[in-house]
């Protein structure tokens, strides 16, 4: 065989796959406008892909209708030790894994090309960004990678080490066999991690927190591992810059659970006036402790992959301005002339739609036309408020860190933490109801430590001891504020007390100048509320959303305590501590 690349372990590692998965043929990704559009044409030509009217360049496809969503129950970690994957994770021994894996992809990639795609996480020359290199079977996954990550030539010429990913869909192709439109194997899906040989296998899915390996997978479950052990931090968290009207600028990352909020708030349109926010990333930070002992973060990925429904002009504009050329939609609904449309864009289902199913709607159903996990790709430079720094090798310095889920109730619209460790407490504490972005029941709560429950890739427990660490690394002064946030409480009428959206804007401005020390706030047991909010404009029930309701705290408490002692001796005292003197607080 051609030597495919100039890296004999890349090379190496091409073989070893070849001669398990036995494709067809063997492709080396260049990352180039034309391979894009050649392949995206030979997507249009085999059915998979319906080319835009009304977006250049753009894209729409369905899936497999038990392809729409990551699926936890299949996602491993299979560390040596069964401890170090940790309560909340699934483990299998990774020499029991292996074999497992060995047989699953025996043959898998027949009659397929096999595409090699050499990409990076993170800007080229950061020292912050970690490379990867996927091989996969599916073209749907390269082009996606190429809108998700800083992929191809340049990639390579760059790479050193490589985190190794092999993803297939599942299904092998005899000779002359029509293909699936959606090839997917539902009934055996494996997300295989091996955290110390950092390495990734995923098998069954087209997905894509299941198949582009680089966000989840890498960013995430390895990530956190590899930020473990070298003192860093992998997180699922937003970054944004926020600029007040004299235009002084800060940064701030959030971290909230899939489908709540992340991408809306990082793309925010400011409903104060003379307020700005810039997009540095809207899913996932890499953050380290500067020479200045600052916190910087960088946004590990170069596109977004984001929740379609309920995304319009009036929620999130930039979003709607992101996707108007070069951007592939998944599972969304699509119209008569040739536009996409989903629940929430705009008043209700226009005639003649095409669901998510592929299939005439018919709006009399009651199911929606669009999937709730149906996404939009597209590259972040598209954006119109990218913020330029998030090419920044160096990073953006954070000022303040958010945790925030979707509560119905008990948790206030804002409170600060008195500290990096009841800070580190809050994202402990962190639960929300589920929503579609998983497999599974939707709106049930459970905890979601750091919005980290599905990609922490070690012992949660360990993971909440790093956090303490990190803040150890430097001053007090120097660290980000910590706050928790809650958009969705809802009023004894069931609807939400907050408008959300633009007028965030105002919370943000409150955490902007208490990190300036300027903004007053009043103890509470659970943390510094608002003395006061900037809420010119609007009318809002302000005792609702801060009430702090002792019984429902001592409640929450209670929950705590008993989440905590799965952690066993990984749950660090500290924590323990803090917990204990807000109980006493209360
Ligand atoms: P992942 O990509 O899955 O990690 O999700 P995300 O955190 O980026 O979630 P996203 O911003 O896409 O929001 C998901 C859903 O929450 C969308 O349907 C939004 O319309 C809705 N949403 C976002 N922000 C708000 C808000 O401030 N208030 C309310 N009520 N809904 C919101
Ligand atoms: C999430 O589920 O948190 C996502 C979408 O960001 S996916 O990449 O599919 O996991
Ligand atoms: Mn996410």
């Amino acid at each position: 065989m051609n030597k495919l690349t100039s890296n004999p372990k890349l090379n190496r590692w091409i073989e070893e796959m070849a001669a398990l998965t036995r494709p067809k043929n063997i492709y080396l990704c260049d990352g180039s406008e034309e391979e894009y559009k050649r392949l995206a044409h030979e997507l249009v030509q085999a059915g998979v892909f319906v080319p835009l009217q009304k977006k250049p360049n753009s894209f729409w496809c369905h899936s497999h209708p038990d392809d729409v969503a990551r699926v936890e129950e299949n996602t491993f970690i299979c560390s040596k030790d069964k401890e170090d994957a940790g309560p909340t994770n699934n483990w299998k021994d990774p020499a029991e894994m292996r074999q497992i894996l060995q047989t699953l992809f025996s043959g898998c990639m027949e009659g397929r090309t096999m595409y090699v795609i050499p990409y990076c996480m993170g800007p080229l020359t950061s020292p912050l960004s970690r490379f990867g290199v996927e091989i996969t079977d599916s073209p749907y996954v390269v082009l996606n990678m190429k809108l998700m990550t800083r992929m191809g030539k340049e990639a390579l010429a760059h790479m050193k080490e490589f985190v190794p990913g092999i993803h297939s869909v599942g299904v092998p192709l005899k000779p002359h066999e029509k293909d699936l439109k959606w090839p997917c194997n539902p009934h055996n899906r494996w997300i295989v991690h091996f955290p110390e040989d950092r390495e990734i296998w995923s098998f069954g899915s087209g997905y894509g927190g299941n198949a582009l390996l680089g966000k989840k997978c890498l960013a995430l479950r390895i990530g956190s591992a590899m930020g473990r052990d070298e003192g860093w931090l992998a997180e699922h968290m937003l970054i944004l810059g926020l600029t007040n009207p004299e235009g002084e600028k800060k940064y701030i990352a959030a971290a909230f659970p899939s489908a709540c909020g992340k991408t809306n708030l990082a793309m925010l349109k400011p409903t104060l006036p003379g307020w700005k926010i810039e997009c540095v990333g809207d899913d996932i930070a890499w953050m380290r402790i500067g020479s200045d002992g600052r916190l910087y973060a960088i946004n590990p990925e170069a596109g977004y992959f984001g929740v379609a429904p309920g995304t319009s002009m009036k929620t999130n504009p930039n979003a709607m301005l992101t996707f108007t050329k070069n951007a592939i939609f998944t599972n969304v609904a699509l119209t008569e002339d040739g536009d996409v449309w989903w629940e929430g864009m705009d008043g209700s289902a226009p005639a003649g739609l095409t669901s998510w199913l592929g299939e005439p709607y018919d709006p009399a159903s009651g199911k929606p036309a669009a999937h709730p996990n149906s996404r939009f790709t597209v590259s972040a430079k598209q954006c119109p408020i990218y913020d330029k720094e998030a090419e920044n090798p160096e990073g953006v310095p954070i000022s303040a860190i958010l945790f925030g889920g979707r509560r119905a109730s008990t948790l206030p619209l804002i409170a600060e933490s008195f500290s990096w460790a009841h800070g580190v407490l809050l994202g402990a504490s962190l639960s929300s109801e589920t929503t579609a972005a998983a497999k599974g029941e939707v709106g049930k709560l459970r905890h979601d430590p750091f919005a980290m429950l599905p990609f922490c890739g070690y012992n949660m427990g360990d993971y909440f001891a790093h956090w303490l660490e990190m803040g150890r690394k430097t001053t007090a002064d120097k660290l980000p504020h910590i706050y928790s946030v809650n958009w969705f409480r809802k009023g004894s009428d069931g609807k939400f007390l907050w408008p959300g959206f633009g007028d965030n804007s105002r919370v943000l401005k409150w955490i902007f100048e208490r990190t300036s020390h300027k903004a007053k706030a009043t103890k509470t047991a659970i943390g510094y509320v608002p003395d006061s909010l900037d809420l010119q404009g609007i009318h809002v029930d302000v005792k609702s959303l801060f009430h702090i309701d002792r019984e429902e705290w001592l409640q929450e408490v209670d929950g705590l305590e008993e989440y905590f002692q799965r952690f066993g001796e990984h749950f660090p005292m500290e924590l323990k501590l803090e917990l204990a003197q807000l109980k006493k607080r209360l």
